[in-house]
């Protein structure tokens, strides 16, 4: 039985992984910090599995991170934990570099002393490619981050590709490009927008407020993606893979279709601009282009932009008629 270490199981992406690893009879192992109220709502229905273990510990505290590895001896280590909304990196920008860049030093710090042995995956993001450099982004688009998230993360990745050539550790990045769903965290745009579209198709809301609608993102689907940061440590050799749907749509086409599947009509008649939502410095386009994992990897995305608004909005719709306010 193979034995997988999650940081940030709690998370959008921990909890579509753990998911998947559980179905695959893998023993997973989840790293969780301790908060004084429990927020275990997306791994809830797998708590009870008797081949989950929970272990507490945080990225800013090595010794947690070692010994968690030395106790669980896993064959493949998946570092999804950091701070990873990108406004609130302006906010608290030195937390930010703590936990996404050094965090994941001390992640392999632990792993070269406790498993060398292991193969490891760093959550990488398509933010390093930031005000890009070229059209679409492959693995050798140079970064340009643009925020001190993706400045965090250049560092994240590099630090992974620097400990697999320094000791010849097994140890891969996977450069990601947005990737959401009905476990989104509500503060992101596509969550925000399909729970606002819900709510005010309920009379519970009257509009959304929004920042920069021009930017435009290359959205897929998470349980799609997590199953790439999986296949990537199937692989014999340790690569890096940049993994997306190859489409761009910009955040007022995400909420005019929003408003067109919960039958809301014109979008902006729900819109309220507030520069609150703006940020001091903007990645206007991202579009990768996943070719190399579709070669190498035979992975390809299953859901598209359409079905992934209309999965969100009318999960928001199931789940805002059960909420009593
Ligand atoms: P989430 O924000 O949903 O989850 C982040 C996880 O990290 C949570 O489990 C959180 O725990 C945990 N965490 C945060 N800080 C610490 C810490 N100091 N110690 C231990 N755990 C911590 O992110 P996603 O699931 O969306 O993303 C997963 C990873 O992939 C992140 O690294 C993100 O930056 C990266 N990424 C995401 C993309 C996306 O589109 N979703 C695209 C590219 C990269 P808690 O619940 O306690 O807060
Ligand atoms: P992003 O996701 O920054 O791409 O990072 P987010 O959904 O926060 O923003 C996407 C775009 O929407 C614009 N926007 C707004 N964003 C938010 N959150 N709230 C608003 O009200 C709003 N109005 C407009 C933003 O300006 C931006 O252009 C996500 C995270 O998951 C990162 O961790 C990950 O690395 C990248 O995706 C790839």
């Amino acid at each position: 039985m193979k034995k997988a270490f999650i940081t940030g199981i709690t998370g959008q992406d921990g909890s579509y992984l753990a998911e998947f690893l559980l179905n695959k009879g893998y023993q997973v192992y989840g790293l969780t910090r301790r908060t004084s109220t429990q927020n275990f709502a997306r791994i809830s229905h797998l708590i009870h599995n008797p081949k989950l273990e929970l272990i507490s510990g945080d990225l800013i505290d090595q010794n947690s991170l070692t010994f968690a590895l030395k106790e669980t001896q896993p064959d493949e280590i998946y570092n999804l934990a950091a701070q990873s909304f990108v406004q609130a990196s302006w906010e608290q920008p030195v937390l930010t570099g703590e936990f996404t860049a050094l965090g994941v030093i001390r992640v392999l710090e632990a792993m070269r002393l406790a498993c060398p042995q292991a193969k490891f995956y760093q959550a990488s993001s398509s933010e390093m490619f930031g005000k890009v450099r070229e059209t679409p982004q492959n693995e050798n688009t140079p970064f340009y981050p643009r925020s001190p998230y993706g400045v965090a993360k250049v560092y994240g990745h590099w630090i992974t590709v620097n400990y697999r050539e320094s000791y010849d550790l097994f140890a891969v990045s996977g450069l990601l490009f947005n990737h959401e769903s009905p476990r989104r965290g509500l503060e992101f745009v596509t969550r925000k927008i399909a729970n606002a579209v819900a709510r005010i198709k309920l009379g519970k809301q009257q509009y959304v407020e929004l920042g920069n609608l021009e930017s435009k993102r290359d959205w897929g689907y998470a349980k799609d993606y997590v199953k790439a940061m999986w296949l990537m440590l199937q692989q014999d050799q340790p690569e890096d893979f940049v993994i997306a749907t190859g489409e761009t749509h910009s955040v007022k086409e995400f909420l005019s279709i929003a408003c067109e599947i919960a039958d809301l009509g014109d979008w902006q008649k729900v819109f309220k601009h507030n520069p609150k939502f703006d940020r001091p410095a903007e990645v206007d386009v991202l579009i990768g282009d996943a070719s190399k994992a579709k070669k190498k990897l035979n992975w390809q995305p299953s859901v598209s932009f359409k079905e992934l608004v209309a999965l969100m909005v009318n999960a928001e719709i199931a789940e805002e008629k059960q909420r009593k306010e």
